[in-house]
């Protein structure tokens, strides 16, 4: 098996420091928790960022701060832009990130129910991101909450618009969408185009399984307070780094090694 990328979903959009203090918000506090994730063993870091008082954004000058901080502290890290963003926000609002040229950004590829909320991903919606991310040479993830968006993405790179090799993140058991068991993992993990990777994010008490499951299965793993605030049942995960420490425990116990930055980028096809 390939080294296993460990991806670190370091505060997203939607968790806050009333569910757990460790959320980081400000670019230092993110830069330092990306930091602590990025030496526990995390080679790429999926980046939101907010206001100082935690209210989501997708401001370029935000996201500016926030990668200049990151990048004094890992140099080599991949950074991977969300442009998912918060639901609600316009298309052009989530782009505003691509315009800083990362390496690595999110492509969120159908529509869901999100918690209360619908979160819109139209074909426009897609191709709009997909269109964007080539033209700047910025590696995609196909964001995957339902079976369905695998063909959505399928779509856009039969239409010419992305690269292969594809790489694709599932997101298992968030409210409102396909649920977090290992046959749906399976099922996800054997409908994507063959020489495509594929990570997998657990929401809430589905992370550890699923980090595990991919880990035995090939697959790369992501974690973070975005997805999950806990560590176990009832007990608040202290930072980014302990949920990246315990993947990298449990990846040696099945004898898979640590993608370093730079391995990451050979191994899903991305040039420094
Ligand atoms: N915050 C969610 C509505 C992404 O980063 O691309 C969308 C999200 C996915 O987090
Ligand atoms: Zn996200």
């Amino acid at each position: 098996m390939e080294k296993l990328i460990i991806t670190c979903c370091v505060t997203g959009a939607e968790v806050t420091k009333e569910h757990n203090p460790a959320v980081p918000y400000t670019p230092e506090e993110i830069a330092r928790s990306s930091y602590e994730a990025y030496r526990a063993g995390a080679s790429i870091i999926h980046l939101h960022v907010r206001k100082d008082d935690g209210t989501p954004t997708q401001d370029k000058e935000v996201y500016s701060k926030n990668i200049e901080l990151i990048r004094e502290k890992c140099p080599d890290v991949i950074i991977q832009v969300s442009t998912g963003g918060a639901v609600g926000m316009s298309d052009e609002e989530r782009a505003q990130p691509l315009k800083l040229n990362p390496e690595m950004a999110s492509l969120d590829c159908g529509t869901c129910n999100f918690g209360n909320d619908v979160f819109r991903n139209t074909p426009e919606t897609m191709e709009f991101f997909a269109k964007e991310m080539k033209k700047r040479g910025i590696k995609p993830e196909f964001e995957v909450f339902e079976r369905g968006w695998i063909e959505n993405a399928k779509k856009l790179a039969e239409k010419g618009l992305v690269d292969e090799p594809m790489h694709f993140d599932f997101i298992m058991g968030a409210p409102g969408t396909m649920p977090g068991g290992i046959k749906d993992l399976i099922y996800m993990m054997e409908s994507i185009p063959s020489g495509s990777t594929w990570t997998v994010g657990g929401i809430g008490k589905h992370q550890l399984p699923m980090a595990v499951a991919a880990i035995m299965l090939g697959g790369h793993v992501r974690v973070g307070l975005e997805d999950n605030i806990y560590y176990k049942k009832g007990v608040l995960a202290e930072s980014n780094a302990q949920l990246v420490e315990r993947v990298v425990r449990i990846a040696r116990e099945f004898d898979r090694e640590i993608a370093t930055p730079d391995e990451a980028r050979r191994i899903l096809g991305m040039k420094r």
